[in-house]
């Protein structure tokens, strides 16, 4: 059964567009026909694919506005497409303002459409405790016809933050292992500076204070007083000049290469020994999957849903968050013995393969699409 699929997201770089991206593009490569409704093309939608189609949300810049009325031209929009493109399932990722857009426009169209709502993190652990859109992702979760999340911990916090007894399903994050492997790097690291006998150790992020960049660079400059290793530092966001300050007052300029947005992760996350994600708040953390996936072990905080991600003490370890020592000493210990990395490469790309292929994911949005279609 093939089914007609709107997909609202963030398009632009971060973990919530990507997933949404990705899913709509296997989604498709399955046969279903997807419509992309965003403010741009989203940015992982990197060819042409024949059942995918984009329909841009523009908005109007009229001088009377004070603030551009994204929110309302998206459910607009939607609606339009809804019933232009006859939509089963308008999936949105992120519960603002797309699900609350989707509602509006399910309320606005003819056609009759089920609203399916992704949960991914922030929206919930940071804006569900905002007092000023609290009680709107309630009403946007409540009003869905479906809602999923990307982890089981993801899930008790919003009944927690939001407080609502909506049923939720988890659906984790994935990756297209065809993609997502250990790559050929030909003299990449010879060309980055670094030496066959040093350590690599990556990060991954949009430099928001959650993830607590201090932590990384802290950890690694304990790391460096028993090892020869580089940190790669991939990325930009608000926290990266704080970084930068403390890689300069560390004296780590020669050992942290600081490489900005990236678009190539593959062939950075396969001369890597070591990915540390050591964020405070983290719903699922699709980077330590990516990186699994490429064979690199994740040293993770044992917080949000990392631990439903990492095995501690199989394809990486759990350290709780702030502590950098315990993180420096889990590091070097992993790459000191280099049977055990080894076993960690091996069983972390083994992992992702088995619990979070592609296929078996978006099987899973699959099943919610068929039972939410299934109600009267
Ligand atoms: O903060 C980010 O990493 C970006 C954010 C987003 O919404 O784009 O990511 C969230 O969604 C990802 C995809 O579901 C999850 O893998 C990330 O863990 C989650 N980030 C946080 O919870 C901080």
């Amino acid at each position: 059964m093939y089914y007609r699929i709107g997909i609202s997201c963030y398009p632009t770089v971060g973990g919530s567009g990507v997933v949404a991206t990705e899913l709509g593009k296997q989604l498709a490569e399955k046969g279903h026909e997807v419509h992309f409704i965003t403010s741009s093309v989203p940015f992982r939608l990197d060819r042409v694919y024949p059942n995918v189609f984009y329909h841009e949300v523009e908005v109007n810049q009229y001088a009377v506005f004070q603030h551009p009325p994204y929110d309302l031209t998206l459910a607009s929009k939607m609606a339009e497409v809804i019933d232009r493109e006859k939509l089963d399932i308008l999936h949105v990722h992120y519960a603002v303002p797309h699900a609350i857009c989707a509602i509006l426009a399910k309320q606005m169209a003819t056609h009759p459409v089920k609203i399916v709502t992704t949960l991914h993190g922030t929206d919930i652990t940071i804006l569900g405790v905002d007092r000023s859109l609290k009680s709107l992702i309630k009403y946007g979760i409540e009003a869905s016809d479906a809602v999923t999340a990307v982890s089981n911990d993801l899930i008790r916090q919003t009944e927690e933050l939001v407080q609502t007894s909506k049923e939720i399903h988890t659906v984790y994050n994935f990756i297209d292992e065809r993609y997502y492997r250990p790559v050929e790097t030909g003299d990449l690291k010879n060309r980055y500076g670094i030496n066959e006998d040093e350590a690599v150790f990556i990060h991954i992020s949009n430099f928001r204070p959650v993830k607590r960049i201090q932590d990384v660079i802290k950890s690694f400059a304990l790391i460096k007083q028993s090892l020869r290793a580089k940190l790669l530092l991939i990325g930009d966001g608000q926290d990266l000049p704080a970084a930068r300050e403390l890689i300069r007052k560390l004296e780590l300029e020669e050992e942290v290469l600081v490489l900005g947005s990236q678009k190539h992760l593959t062939e950075l996350l396969s001369i890597s020994d070591i990915m540390l994600l050591l964020s405070e708040k983290e719903s699922f953390g699709l980077v330590a999957l990516e990186a699994m996936a490429c064979g690199v072990p994740v040293i993770g905080t044992n917080i949000g849903g990392i631990p439903e991600v990492i095995i501690d003490g199989v394809s990486g370890y759990l350290c709780e968050v702030g502590d950098t020592e315990a993180v420096a000493k889990k590091a070097v210990e992993l790459i000191e013995d280099r049977e055990t990395h080894e076993q960690f490469k091996e069983a972390a790309r083994a992992h992702v393969i088995k619990r979070f292929n592609a296929d078996k994911i978006v099987s899973e949005y699959e099943d919610v699409y068929r039972q939410v279609l299934e109600e009267k």
